[in-house]
């Protein structure tokens, strides 16, 4: 028990829902995040990694990362409430599932508690030789028609080497501060003062 600083009454607080097929690499890119490594870890999740971290002194986010597995797709509704922004992992390099992962994709962006919801789709694995480029997800995903109702980036990532990261981070960051403060503004409250 004890007082808060001043600093740490400032501090914001960020909900980010990290979604996308089973293997895409949403953990290794959770884990990459916190610990700057990924070597550790190996495993399909069952269930979630939720995991905090300090952006910058101010910021702090909630990274929730939820398992992709087909019997695990049906559970991801229940995390929905709350979202401040998304985070869609794609694996650049599985053509085959390709089509699943939109299908999901799009299923995600239907849901009312996502409405609006900002969403950077990274396209991951882009150090395989097949990895789809961006360009060509982004036409895949029908992003310009489907996130035409919110603020959207596909970013090109590895997980493995962490290259592209520290853009998807900033890029989720600014959508959803930048979400925060338009509905402070509308509702002319407060509420959100302690979050981004
Ligand atoms: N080549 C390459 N492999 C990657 C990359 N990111 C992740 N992987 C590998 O992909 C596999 C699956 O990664 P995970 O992070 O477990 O995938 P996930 O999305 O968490 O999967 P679920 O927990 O089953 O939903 C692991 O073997 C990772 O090492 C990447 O950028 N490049
Ligand atoms: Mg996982």
């Amino acid at each position: 028990m004890g007082l808060l600083t001043s600093k740490e009454a400032k501090r914001k607080h960020a909900r980010i829902l990290m979604l996308g097929l089973d293997a895409a690499g949403k953990s290794t890119l959770l884990y990459r995040l916190k610990f700057g490594d990924t070597e550790f870890f190996t495993s399909t999740t069952i269930g979630f990694n939720v995991e905090m971290l300090e952006h910058s002194k101010s910021v702090t986010l909630t990274l929730w990362d939820i398992g992709g597995q087909h019997k695990m797709r049906q559970f991801w509704p229940y995390y929905f409430q709350d979202t401040d922004g998304l985070v869609f992992v794609v694996d650049s390099a599985d053509k085959e599932r390709m089509e699943d992962s939109k299908r999901e994709f799009e299923r995600m962006l239907k849901n009312d508690f996502l409405k609006g919801i900002p969403v950077v789709v990274i396209a991951n694995k882009q150090d395989l030789a097949d990895a789809l480029s961006t360009e060509e997800i982004t036409k895949r995903f029908h992003m310009n028609r489907w996130c035409s109702d919110r603020d959207w980036y596909v970013q090109p990532c590895c997980a493995k080497t962490g290259e592209g990261l520290t853009a998807a981070t900033k890029m989720i960051i600014s959508y959803v501060k930048k979400k925060m403060n338009s509905k402070s503004e509308e509702t002319g409250s407060d509420i959100q003062e302690d979050r981004l």
